[in-house]
């Protein structure tokens, strides 16, 4: 088999790419190792930034995201007992909508088999050859078949503990890491959710999220531990916890079966660079963000936008420029997401090695942010997303 493009990954970046380069006539092969079942079940992220919607709307894939999707115009951001609200419409005339990742993914691929191109799932063994050469190939089984793809470019879209990135020489690669003395403890309850909008609360406790799916679906997150033992943490614990780091006057947390729970842990990562030859590395198998500024997913949009556009001249043209500048022009937008998302982590979150003066710090820092109108407009343009930079 020959195509253009073979795609490693059906998460958002993979899948993303495959239509945008569908759109541009070009050919494409997407290769996933896990089921399809699987992959629309696993609970990620769940806030879209305002580029992001604008990219699935005018890629003709929006219509059920607009139509379920939660349209928020700001975020509610707790400590010392108050809420405040950082209003996103005020201050920068966009907002943010809240649909689950995996929504997003059942989406791309009902539209990508709908249109009759290939996904294929449980796609064991995935490797690739000769990204440094003008014909790369990619080898995966499938029921114990040996297949073999023939492409020009190969797109490593397969998360952080994918195949793509580990093939790129490591004299070639530069790794800038962070990780984070604590972890997420997250559930998915059946529970309407008990605000309007978004609840990020750093508590002398720690620090709580509240989130949601849908009108009937809440999200919710604690800081833990990073090996932290969830078997210590029956609902009615997590429940607890959650009411004590969410508590103001007045409000009260509704409750409801706890369907998912799991804990995440908290790294800072980039690879650098995001190409090597043939192959070009997208969202998170080229980089990872604390899920506190809600980046993950977008970036990973960002990217393949940015691929795409640049295999489009590429194929119209023959044109290289953009794609020889492909991870120079996703690396702005990824270490800008990089600072906003540590930038909140380290803000909303205790350390365990905190003095008394970090924390008098953190607190002062809270209040400049949620009263001064510059501050709160700077979390607010990075939070609903920054402008994507001109190709
Ligand atoms: P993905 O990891 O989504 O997709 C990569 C795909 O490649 C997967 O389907 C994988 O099965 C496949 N793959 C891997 N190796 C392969 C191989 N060898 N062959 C074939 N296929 C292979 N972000 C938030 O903003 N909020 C959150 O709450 C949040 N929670 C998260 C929780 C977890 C546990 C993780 C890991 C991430 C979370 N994120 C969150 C970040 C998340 O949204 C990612 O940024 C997003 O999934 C990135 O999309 P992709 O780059 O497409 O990678
Ligand atoms: C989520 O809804 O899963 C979510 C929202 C905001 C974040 C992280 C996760 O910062």
């Amino acid at each position: 088999m020959q195509v253009q493009v073979g795609i490693i990954g059906a998460g958002p970046a993979g899948l993303i790419l495959c239509h945008l380069l569908n759109r541009a006539g070009i050919s494409s092969i997407v290769l996933e190792k896990h089921s399809r079942s699987y992959v629309e079940e696993r609970v990620r992220a769940g806030v879209l930034e305002h580029g992001t919607v604008d990219l699935l709307v005018e890629m003709g894939l929006g219509e059920r995201m607009r139509r379920e999707g939660l349209v928020h115009d700001g975020i509610e951001v707790q400590f010392s007992g108050r809420r405040h609200r950082i209003d996103f419409k005020a201050l920068t005339g966009k907002g943010i909508t809240v649909y689950g990742q995996n929504e997003v993914v059942k989406d791309l691929t009902d539209a990508r088999l709908a249109q009759g191109k290939p996904i294929v799932f449980e796609a064991e063994d995935v490797s690739i050859h000769g990204v440094d050469n003008e014909h790369p190939k990619i080898r995966y089984h499938k029921e114990g078949n040996a297949v073999e793809v023939g492409c020009d470019f190969v797109a490593g879209c397969d998360g952080f503990h994918g195949i793509c990135r580990a093939s790129i020489p490591p004299d070639v690669l530069t790794i800038y890491e962070r990780t984070y003395p604590f972890a997420w403890l997250g559930i998915l309850a059946e529970a309407p959710p008990s605000s309007e909008e978004l609840v990020y609360s750093n508590h002398d406790r720690g620090f709580a999220l509240l989130s949601m799916r849908s009108a009937r679906i809440s999200r919710l997150y604690l800081q833990c531990t990073p090996d932290e033992d969830l078997n210590e943490w029956p609902d009615d614990r997590i429940w607890e916890e959650l009411e004590t780091r969410l508590q103001i006057p007045g409000w009260t947390l509704i409750r409801g079966p706890v369907l998912q729970k799991g804990v995440a842990g908290m790294r800072s990562f980039v690879a650098e660079p995001m190409q090597y030859g043939r192959l070009f590395i997208a969202g998170d198998a080229a980089h990872i963000v604390p899920p506190t500024g809600a980046k993950g997913l977008n970036l990973a949009a960002a990217d393949v936008r940015v691929l795409a556009h640049a295999l489009s001249l590429f194929y119209t043209s023959g044109d290289r420029s953009v794609l020889d500048r492909y991870s120079e022009i996703c690396l702005r937008r990824v270490w800008k997401a990089q600072r906003f998302s540590w930038w909140m982590t380290s803000m909303l979150h205790r350390f365990p090695d905190e003095s008394s003066f970090d924390r008098r710090r953190q607190l002062a820092e809270l209040d400049y942010v949620t009263s001064s109108h510059a501050a709160s407009q700077s979390l607010a343009e990075n939070y609903v997303g920054l402008p994507f930079d001109p190709i």
